[in-house]
């Protein structure tokens, strides 16, 4: 096939929107949006949902011992490395129906357009649906794995708690050794190609139809339990109160102020806390609460640690408190392949489509497949710029032109050589 044929080739958005709508009724919440978390009943569903369809459509299926579920199209030849497609198709608890199913969806039509036009590629094509992206038991589990670069203390403490990933594993059938033994090779992988929904509303407010990811930021959890007295709230004088609560509070508090006066390009979320005993006449003696913090840079994310650690050490030091405090994992920031982003950025040009490069403030698994392979990640507008919440909505058209640019990207990446190199004459 010429290749001005194939930069008229499209995806079937009919039959896109027919699995969007389908998968979105698994996990559905009333309020519009999914409930999916890793590996609980609704996430298992969806994968099974995903293996029909995969299989209907005639096209391969493979799993791994990570649980990473995958689409499979042998259109290069023998032995010819794999360019991956994908995204996640766990969600937050209570989040949107667009974060991460897009990505996986769109990655199997592209599957599909390739299979029926009978296209010889230098790659075979893999459709791939990570393990726990949303760090409901990890964090870019899956792909971490996949790519070799999984810490084995985040299985012995995950920020899910050991108890959730412990269940998780047993109903999808998976083990810590099974999830650590799935690295493959970098040498058969081509690459990583991403299509998500921004989840912030940098595209939409500027009116651009595309972002080509220029790179992902780094994340950092901690668990951190601020330990006073419990003690009658009546009783008790104030001045006398070992109050675990007001630890926590006046950290958090403060966390916010510290990042917004010297971490611009920084964030920090206090995204769960917990009281016990946990009662109106009862003084907390413990407040647990879950911590994240990010930045662009390795470097600042490590200043960022040490400030906020010493910043909550401060603050039990104030309240006559006693702190705990738990790593629960990090996620390292990512540059995506600029050869890849020139691609991206082609076929959204041949689709006559406006894009712009930006960051990423959201983590994804293209940030673990950056550390082995060439990998890119392009954006669809969020309208309002919401995400992990069921508002989060994306325009039907702006899902067809991040699926068609997709395409378009795979086919521009195909005829680069006989292997599919990427060169350096960008
Ligand atoms: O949390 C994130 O940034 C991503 O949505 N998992
Ligand atoms: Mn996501
Ligand atoms: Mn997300």
């Amino acid at each position: 096939m010429m290749n001005v044929a194939k930069d008229s080739l499209r995806i079937d958005q009919t039959r896109l929107r027919a699995d969007f709508e389908a998968l979105a009724q698994i996990g559905a919440t009333r309020d519009g949006g999914v409930h999916r978390p890793a590996l609980g009943e609704a996430h298992l569903a969806a994968r099974a949902w995903f293996r029909e369809r995969a299989e209907a459509d005639g096209l391969g299926f493979r799993t791994d011992g990570a649980g990473n579920h995958s689409a499979c199209l042998a259109c290069g030849p023998p032995g010819a490395p794999i360019l991956l497609l994908g995204s996640h198709l766990d969600s937050v608890p209570r989040g949107g129906r667009y974060d991460g199913a897009l990505g996986v969806l769109a990655a199997l039509e592209v599957l599909r357009v390739v299979q029926e036009t009978g296209l010889a590629l230098p790659v075979h094509l893999e459709a791939i649906d990570f393990t726990d992206e949303e760090g409901t038991l990890v964090g870019l589990l899956g792909s971490a794995a996949l790519a070799g670069t999984l810490d084995p203390d985040e299985l012995r403490q995950p920020r899910g708690g050991r108890e959730v990933l412990a269940a998780g594993f047993a109903r999808a059938g998976l083990t810590d050794e099974s999830v650590l033994g799935v690295r493959r090779d970098p040498a058969t992988l081509a690459g990583y190609l991403e299509l998500h929904v921004e989840q912030g509303a940098r595209l939409v407010d500027a009116g651009v139809d595309v972002g080509v990811v220029t790179g992902i930021v780094g994340y950092c959890s901690y668990r951190l339990t601020f330990t006073g007295q419990a003690n009658h709230a009546g009783t008790t004088s104030m001045a006398e109160r070992a109050d675990a609560a007001q630890g926590a509070c006046a950290f958090t508090l403060r966390a916010r102020e510290l990042v917004m006066a010297d971490y611009a390009g920084g964030v920090v979320n206090v995204g769960d806390m917990h009281f016990s005993p946990g009662a109106y006449n009862i003084i907390p003696g413990a407040v647990a609460l879950a911590l994240e913090f990010r930045s662009p840079e390795a470097e600042t994310l490590d200043r960022l640690e040490a400030d906020l650690l010493a910043l909550a050490r401060e603050q039990a030091a104030t309240f006559g408190l006693g702190l705990e405090v738990a790593w629960q994992g990090r996620c390292e920031p990512a540059l995506l392949d600029a050869r890849v982003q020139s691609l991206i950025a082609q076929a959204a040009d041949g689709l006559g489509l406006s894009h712009v490069s930006l960051p990423s403030g959201a983590g994804h698994d293209a940030q673990s497949l950056a550390r082995v392979c060439p990998a890119g990640m392009l954006f669809v507008p969020s309208v309002g710029g919401v995400s992990h919440s069921p508002d989060e909505f994306t325009r039907w058209a702006d899902c067809v032109n991040g699926a068609n640019v997709l395409l378009q990207t795979v086919l521009r990446w195909a005829r680069l050589d006989s292997n599919a190199n990427l060169t350096d004459e960008y």
